[in-house]
């Protein structure tokens, strides 16, 4: 059994960028699935602090927040380093625009048609809440959202043409912040196809997707 647990869920794209992170260091962990409304096991295990996904526990410490979970895990864990010498910054920004700017557009286009196909009222009536929107809301945003998302996947896919990783060398936080949108936004094909022209972009999004 891995000695690290990650609270999670399985299609949470902020987990998913800290699962790229351990899946790069080589760093094994137990999936602890949580639930959307039922935040008991979350607030005993961060001292009533936090209810988002993920938290990780490792050897007695808790860490919750996808970009403070993946600093300290390069300090914890430095072999494989993902925050290169002088890059914190440069990582922080990119990840702040993956978290924030890119993930909006994608949201809008992903979740009505998820939260239908579930086909249950209360989770539908508790997403609603927490994004602070209705799925018919979200539906409206969606051309725009589709136009925002191609200008940043442009911007992406330029900066990638030539390399195998964002920042030019190897895989680091910023390849984990800006895959965990598109991750999300992979589960719709019909929405990830939007993206699929974009070659530099692809290349890379099926090499993150694949560390090994
Ligand atoms: N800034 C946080 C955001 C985490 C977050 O919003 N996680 C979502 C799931 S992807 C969540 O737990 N939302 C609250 C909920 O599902 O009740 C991070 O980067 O870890």
């Amino acid at each position: 059994m891995a000695e690290i647990n990650l609270y999670q869920y399985p299609i949470s794209p902020f987990t998913e960028k800290v699962r790229r992170v351990l899946t790069h260091k080589h760093l094994g962990w137990n999936p602890i699935d949580c639930h959307y409304e039922d935040k008991t096991n979350l607030l005993a295990i961060t001292g009533g602090k936090w209810t988002r996904v993920p938290v990780l526990e490792w050897k007695g410490e808790v860490v919750w927040n996808s970009a403070d979970i993946i600093k300290w895990l390069d300090r914890k864990a430095p072999e494989r380093r993902v925050i290169p010498d002088g890059a914190l910054g440069l990582c922080e920004i990119i990840d702040n625009f993956a978290d924030n700017t890119l993930f909006a557009p994608i949201l809008m286009m992903t979740i009505p048609d998820l939260l239908d196909a579930a086909g249950d009222p209360k989770l539908k009536a508790n997403r609603e809440k927490l994004i602070g929107m209705t799925t018919q809301k979200m539906r409206e945003g969606i051309p725009a959202a589709r136009e925002s998302l191609a200008l940043y996947a442009a911007m992406i896919d330029t900066q990638l043409a030539g390399k195998d990783f964002f920042l030019g060398g190897g895989f680091t936080m910023a390849d984990a912040s800006l895959y965990h949108p598109f991750f999300f936004l992979a589960l719709n094909q019909d929405n990830f196809a939007e993206v699929k022209r974009f070659s530099n972009l692809m290349r890379w999004y099926e090499r993150v997707r694949d560390l090994k």
